[in-house]
């Protein structure tokens, strides 16, 4: 057996993509359900989330049960022999949290084949809906942990991160305190990755490293849930989280259910799933420390390898372990990611190519026209209330705004990076908004380096089949492969765009026009 299955569960969507290593490596399979496509009247949800107001943004987890059984049947009913996979591992939003009370376990251990999961697993939730990582509802609670962890800094110090709106941690605190009764009955609270691997497996399994580093609960250098950290969120968390697992070890085999119902072989191994973030470092290749990536998706994140744990004392960017199980990655969340372009696009009637064409159409520096593009409110910047700002750039001019809005994307990435000393000298770009190669040119001109494209867009899938691959030979007695072996036939560009001497030089003067205007924005 030479195939390897990488699922993601992200926010708007669940992707398989199963790679086969059998003579000349290759990506044989990529399927995706999009959530809005077939939950939007269902679950009422919108971009795959829920708008509950005041900054709330949750997710139906049962519609995700949905989309997974969704996602296998598709594959098995266009012909793909789902027997010939010798292991799985995922990837998952990252932060979102999954509470589920104590039917969870049993009803996950008697799954019956002949019936739907969502059938069988709708009663099995302390609480309907998760929050997602784009909720920004819990700053009170941020402060608080802060306050009983002993201040931001140890916090940071141990976890890596200061207390964030979206990280785990803050969420669970929230549920604790505003719906105490709900949380009585939470006996095992997951993140997406874990539930998802816990379907897989039909039992309840840890969250990895990876992943736990999103929590603000994990102590980041032992890899381990942090007694300080839990103890300063919610009462009795330990006991309802269960203990944290190395990426890299196997959990056990598919469940039956999926064996009987897809034709899996009941010896299909399962590796832990782990956040998408981190597994798109191992997607794009980024197992040596220094390498930089880049992935424009709802949001979009700028990410490094380091080999040892560097914070951003301001509070900007995230650390989390690298689910290689040796290195660790440095994180820069931009909520207004495709978010942000598709509200231009959607203001002024434009498809992705009269996007495109506008950007061919207007000039590297936009003639002095600026934009802040927080449509929603913004985590870097700490932006709490959205608000779009424009700076001689005229609202009716669709090209302009266009361009205002990459260029902005893009500068913001360049100034907010620098807390992670890492030299960028390429950028691996990834996510949907990557196939645009105008885009792409502006992010290589502002970051004055080359921009490398690959086969595909879904690089948190493939780090995920990657880790299967890479698990399945440490475990199975072959000679084991190393990181750079395993991702390097994958991670060839497919297309690079170097940057123009004349468009980098126009982007280093305006950086400091864009920094003094999102100074005086942010203060005010
Ligand atoms: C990273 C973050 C998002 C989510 C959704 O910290 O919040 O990138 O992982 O993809």
């Amino acid at each position: 057996m030479s195939k390897y299955l990488g699922i993601d569960a992200s926010t708007q969507s669940m992707t398989a993509l199963i790679i086969d290593v059998e003579e000349s490596p290759c990506i044989a399979v990529e399927e995706s359900v999009i959530f809005d496509d077939h939950f939007r009247d269902r679950y009422g949800v919108e971009n795959g989330a829920l708008d509950l107001g005041g900054g709330q943004v949750h997710s139906p987890p049962l519609m995700w049960v949905e989309a997974l059984d969704l996602l296998l049947a598709n594959l098995r009913d266009n012909g793909h022999d789902l027997a010939r996979l010798r292991a799985i591992a995922g990837s998952g939003q990252q932060h979102g949290t999954v509470y589920l009370n104590q039917s969870a376990g049993p009803a996950l251990a008697r799954l019956d084949p002949s019936r739907s999961l969502a059938d069988q697993l709708a009663g099995v939730f302390s609480r309907p809906t998760s929050p997602i990582w784009m909720d920004t509802s819990t700053t009170a609670e941020c402060r608080q942990i802060e306050a009983a962890a002993g201040g931001r800094l140890p916090l940071l110090k141990l976890t890596g991160n200061t207390a964030f709106e979206r990280f785990s941690g803050p969420q669970i605190r929230k549920f604790s305190q505003s719906d105490p009764e709900g949380y009585s009955r939470t006996d095992n609270i997951g993140l997406v990755s874990s539930f998802v691997a816990s379907l897989l497996a039909g039992r309840l399994v840890p969250v990895d490293a990876g992943d736990g580093s999103g929590t603000n609960l994990l102590d980041i250098r032992r890899r381990q849930w942090a007694p300080e950290a839990l103890q300063a969120t919610a009462p009795e968390l330990a006991r309802r989280l269960l203990p944290v697992t190395p990426s890299t070890r196997a959990i056990g085999e598919i469940s039956t259910y999926f064996a009987q119902r897809y034709g899996f072989s009941p010896t299909c191994r399962i590796f832990p799933f782990s956040g998408d973030n981190p597994c798109s470092l191992i997607g794009l290749g980024l197992v040596e420390p220094g390498s930089v990536a880049l992935s424009l998706g709802t949001s979009d994140t700028l990410f490094a390898c380091m080999d040892q744990v560097r914070v951003s004392d301001s509070g900007e960017g995230a650390v989390f372990c690298s689910p290689d199980d040796i290195n660790y990655m440095a994180l820069i969340c931009f909520l207004n990611g495709s978010l942000a372009r598709e509200a231009v696009r959607d203001q002024y009637g434009l498809d992705w190519e009269q996007f495109a064409q506008a950007l061919r159409d207007t000039p590297p520096g936009n003639g002095g026209a600026l934009m802040l593009p927080y449509f929603a409110a913004e985590i870097v910047p700490h932006v709490p209330q959205p608000g779009v700002v424009r700076q001689n750039l005229d609202a009716a001019d669709a090209n302009a705004n266009v361009r205002a809005v990459i260029e902005a994307q893009a500068l913001s990435s360049r100034l907010h990076s620098a807390w992670m000393d890492v030299p960028v000298t390429s950028l691996s770009v990834t996510g949907g908004a990557s196939a645009n190669e105008e885009i792409l040119r502006v992010y290589a001109n502002v970051h004055g380096c080359p921009a490398h494209r690959f086969q595909t867009t879904n690089s948190a899938a493939l780090g995920a089949a990657l880790r299967a691959w890479h698990g399945c030979a440490g475990e199975s007695g072959e000679k084991p492969m190393g990181w750079p072996e395993t991702v390097e036939p994958f991670t060839r560009p497919q297309t690079t765009i170097q940057p123009d001497p004349a468009g980098s030089g126009v982007y280093s003067r305006m950086l400091a026009a864009y920094e003094s205007l999102e100074r005086r924005a942010t203060a005010g």
